[in-house]
């Protein structure tokens, strides 16, 4: 179901960039499940070039039980560039849950003002998609902005209304790293760095999908796939052994 959007995703940067294969841990860029009613496959693929540090996307298909799609660009360090995250999942074709937007590493007003106004207007253009649905594992105000997208929908809406939607967010945003300077300001750069680590902590410690992570593909596994992978920078708490 999200396949045209990965294949956006992967041909807009393709074409816009140097992009470079950034290694995914031994074992966990691909598994395959027959746990579940059908059998499911997440595969992963990261890619780096010197304006984006990582590149992540992972599709989940369980055929007619779930297909997800899950997208975070983290840029290099000299930018402060919001993160772009999507996390777009459907579930028996019935449930569709969409969520995309510029996460913010900082939520001061001047950072606002220069990295998420300038969303608005496409936000204003998909009433349809920004349904001020409550979050239940997140906290709205950090690293969310005002102008997500975040909504329930159907099929058909996926396919028309939120690929539009996807393709000019996505657009958006290249442009918005296009007119950005890249710091040379240790200090600055630094800041950066840990906003992004900190966000990484952050959805690590908060991200929904451990469990069906864990009902797919076991518990290990998925421990391994958040830390190791999806939230590389985040430092492992100790857990409770088993
Ligand atoms: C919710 N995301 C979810 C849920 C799952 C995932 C299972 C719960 C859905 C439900 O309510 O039934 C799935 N999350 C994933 C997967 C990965 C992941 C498969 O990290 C990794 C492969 N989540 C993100 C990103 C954003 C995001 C980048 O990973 C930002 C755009 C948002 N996901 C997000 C939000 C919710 C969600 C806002 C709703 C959670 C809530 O209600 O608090």
């Amino acid at each position: 179901m999200y396949i045209p959007f990965l294949k956006h995703l992967e041909t807009t940067l393709g074409q816009r960039f140097r992009l470079q294969h950034r290694p995914i841990p031994d074992g966990l860029d691909h598994r395959v499940s027959d746990r579940g009613r059908c059998p499911a496959t997440i595969q992963s693929w990261c890619y780096q070039c010197p304006e984006l540090r990582k590149i992540r996307y992972t599709y989940i298909d369980a055929g007619e039980v779930s297909q997800i799609l899950n997208s975070v660009i983290y840029p290099s360090h000299h930018y402060d560039l919001p993160l772009l995250g999507v996390d777009f999942l459907s579930f028996g074709k019935v449930k569709n849950l969409i969520v995309m937007d510029f996460q913010p590493l900082f939520q001061d007003e001047a950072y606002l003002a220069k990295y998420i106004t300038p969303l608005q207007s496409l936000h204003d253009k998909y009433p349809d998609l920004s349904q001020n649905l409550e979050m239940k594992s997140y906290d709205a105000n950090q690293y969310f902005s005002k102008y997500l997208l975040f909504a329930k929908t159907d099929v058909n809406t996926v396919k028309t209304r939120v690929f539009e939607a996807f393709k000019d967010y996505l657009q958006l945003y290249l442009q918005m790293l296009d007119a950005a300077e890249p710091s040379t300001d240790p200090i600055a750069i630094q800041r950066v760095l840990k906003a992004q680590k900190d966000y990484d902590q952050y959805s690590a410690e908060r991200d929904p999908a451990s469990g069906l992570f864990s009902s797919y593909f076991g518990h290990d596994w998925s421990e391994r796939f958040l830390h190791e992978f999806l939230f590389e920078d985040a430092v492992q708490l100790a857990s409770v052994a088993g």
